[in-house]
């Protein structure tokens, strides 16, 4: 068994007896209420998910295992001359909650890199798709057709006790982290420079090895680290994570959850939004000539957007009341690596001009920026135009944070999620009584 694998399991049998006492001796403590509002309107801030991997706070943003975004950068090893952590580093630590040494980042390097070999039919399968499906449909499909790799399917149908589950889950879950960036960027440069994939460079850490096969020199690795990190994970309620827990908690492996978590972080109100915001900036520079805006100019785009209906891309969140520290992140990022950059710029403008017209508008509770209005500024300036490849990135970050709580569901034994419905009656009786009196 590996390092890793030994302390997680450490970690989990150490974890369990707390979840055993709270639901023994404390289940029936109330720590939350649901009103109509939030019953029909997606159960916004209602608290019944439980994750210790991260946590949103809305005034803050988010904390990996109690680590703000700097914090974890700061903590975790980086490649020698590199400003980003190894991804491996993450893994580790987002997995277990400790910051893993240098020796222990090389062995889960060597763990993934024998866990790497793609099977030949998911390059198969890729081809035989349509050449203009989603990038995300190739993505999801691809992940779908190695399910029936699944460890996890094999020792569940031999018989496996309950308290092993996360076991096989995690064995799933390492395999496919393997695999996923070389999926990615395969999918990558099929679709979009000609038919030409780059096979791996085994010697070399995810963000290096991520950053040869999509064919883009340094600094993209760690713009790749940078990325898959902050995408990881953002708590376990928005919609891809929840989407991946949820299917998870029917003892569906790995493979089936996470292909179920893709195709909801393909919705242009979630994941798809980092596409949308650069079609959008796109479509602003092109009106204007590649000219800068004027603020005047800026804000007329902004109402003739929010007045045909649709949102500003990039703008809002569901949980986030500032502007998200992700947004900060790249902008750090960006501030050092391409200050002069047309769309920087821009994205800077629309940042001065968009709060001021999401408050005048009224609508939206949050009028700062999420990550996916920074995002893809800094694929485009690498050279990734294609922006309807911009949520398969997302997608490889999300698989750090979401295959790490689907772990450590299966080893806490949380049970399948089944929420209860109602009818509207039901509603308008409770309306006129003052709450639901009756059972
Ligand atoms: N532009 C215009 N209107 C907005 C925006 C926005 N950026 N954000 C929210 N609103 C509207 C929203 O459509 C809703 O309108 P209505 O009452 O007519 O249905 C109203 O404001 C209240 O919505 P909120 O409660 O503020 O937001 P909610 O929690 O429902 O949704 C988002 C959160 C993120 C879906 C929403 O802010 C949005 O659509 N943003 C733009 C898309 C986006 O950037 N998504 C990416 C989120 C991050 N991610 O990667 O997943
Ligand atoms: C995410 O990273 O999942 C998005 O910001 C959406 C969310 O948290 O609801």
């Amino acid at each position: 068994m590996s390092k890793l694998k030994e302390k997680l399991q450490a970690k989990i049998e150490g974890h369990r007896p707390r979840i055993q006492k709270l639901l023994k001796d404390h289940g029936q403590v109330v720590i939350d209420r649901v009103t109509i509002e939030q019953a029909i309107g997606g159960a916004r801030d209602v608290r019944c998910l439980v994750s210790d991997i991260s946590y949103l706070d809305p005034m803050e943003g988010i904390r990996f295992r109690g680590k703000t975004i700097p914090e974890t950068f700061d903590a975790l090893p980086k490649p020698p001359g590199c400003d980003y952590p190894y991804v491996e580093a993450f893994w580790y630590f987002v997995l277990t909650g400790e910051v893993p040494t240098q020796e222990e980042v090389w062995e889960v390097m060597e763990d993934f890199r024998e866990r790497s070999q793609v099977p030949g039919y998911v390059f198969d399968t890729l081809r035989a798709m349509a050449r203009d499906s989603h990038p995300m449909t190739l993505f999801s499909s691809a992940i779908l057709s190695m399910q029936r790799e699944s460890v996890f399917v094999k020792r569940y149908n031999a018989g496996m006790r309950k308290t092993e589950y996360w076991d096989p889950m995690y064995e799933d879950s390492m395999n496919l982290l393997a695999k996923l960036p070389e999926i990615a960027a395969y999918i990558y440069r099929m679709k979009y420079k000609n038919d030409t994939p780059i096979p791996p460079d085994k010697a070399l850490d995810i963000g290096a090895n991520f950053s040869h096969m999509m064919g883009i020199a340094k600094p993209y690795d760690d713009v790749a680290r940078m990325y898959f990190i902050l995408h990881s994970d953002h708590e376990v309620g928005n919609v891809s994570a929840h989407a991946v827990h949820l299917v998870a908690s029917t003892l569906s492996d790995a493979y089936y959850a996470f292909s179920a978590g893709l195709n909801g972080l393909a919705g242009p109100l979630h994941g798809l939004a980092n596409q949308e915001v650069l079609a959008w900036i796109q479509d602003v520079m092109r009106q204007m000539g590649g000219k800068l805006p004027t603020r005047d100019q800026m804000k007329k785009f902004l109402w003739d957007t929010l007045n045909s209906g649709r949102v500003i891309p990039g703008y809002g969140h569901a949980v986030l009341r500032i502007t998200d520290p992700r947004y900060t992140a790249q902008m750090e990022f960006c501030k050092k690596h391409l200050p002069d950059d047309p769309m920087f710029q821009l994205t800077n403008l629309i940042y001065k001009v968009a709060p001021g017209v999401l408050r005048e508008h009224g609508k939206a509770k949050n009028p700062w920026p999420n990550v996916d209005s920074q995002s893809g500024v800094i694929q485009w300036y690498y050279g990734v135009t294609e922006f309807d490849f911009y949520t398969v990135l997302f997608g490889v970050g999300r698989a750090f944070g979401t295959l790490a709580n689907i772990t450590w569901d299966r080893g806490l034994g949380y049970p399948l999620e089944r929420p209860k419905s109602v009818t509207t009656e039901m509603l308008e009786q409770w309306a006129v009584e003052g709450g639901r009196k009756t059972p």
